[in-house]
């Protein structure tokens, strides 16, 4: 009795916490900024069990053991993942990160895919070798579970024309990449709208 009471409050708070988020979002949504969402499947008991009070929230269904055994026989959990993996953008897009999933992700910009920050699932993922980026943990943006975050504008000094890796730092299976193009293959972005003079 006394877990179910935890679990409930466990959701409550969870979904006082997003319901928070979308009021103190700032009416957010640009139209037209193009989503990349983060999704997982934890299931709050087991892995609260293993990885502490608050690691999970929501109604995932993959239990901690499940998720251990997927990544050990495919070196991947299918259902933590970020879609899309691969994704066209022209200059002067916004981009929006959304974290769907009951865990904290990071959607963080590498020069080539790695390893994250944590040993054991950089082993089992067959990530022995951390990407540098990741590594510096107090630097790296955690996205919270139900959480949407602004990315970089496409065009801007953080997400010029050409191919950008992002992944994952805890998760590293995790993966988009986004190549940015000048529309029409202009020599200079299409922005005027944008000046105010
Ligand atoms: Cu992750």
């Amino acid at each position: 009795m006394k877990r179910k009471l935890t679990i409930q409050a466990a959701v409550w708070v969870a979904l006082a916490a997003m319901a928070m988020m979308s009021l103190t979002t700032p009416a957010g949504a640009v139209q037209g900024d193009k989503k990349i969402r983060m999704y997982d499947d934890c299931e709050p008991t087991t892995f609260n069990a293993v990885l502490g009070e608050g690691t999970c929230i929501g109604n995932g269904h993959t239990t901690f053991q499940e998720f251990i055994e997927e990544l050990e026989e495919t070196q991947d959990v299918h259902k933590w993942r970020n879609q899309p993996s691969n994704m066209q953008v022209n200059v002067g897009r916004p981009t929006l990160i959304e974290n769907r999933g009951g865990e904290a992700h990071t959607f963080t910009p590498v020069a080539t895919f790695g390893g994250g920050f944590i040993p054991d699932l950089n082993a089992l993922s067959g990530n022995p070798v951390p990407a540098p980026e990741c590594l510096n943990v107090p630097g790296l943006v955690f996205i919270p579970a139900g959480a949407t975050e602004q990315g970089p504008t496409a065009g801007s000094s953080e997400l010029p024309v050409g191919t950008h890796l992002f992944q994952c730092c805890i998760h590293p299976w995790m993966r988009t990449i986004i190549e940015v193009h000048q529309p029409g293959g202009q020599a200079s972005p299409a922005t005027g709208k944008a000046h105010r003079h």
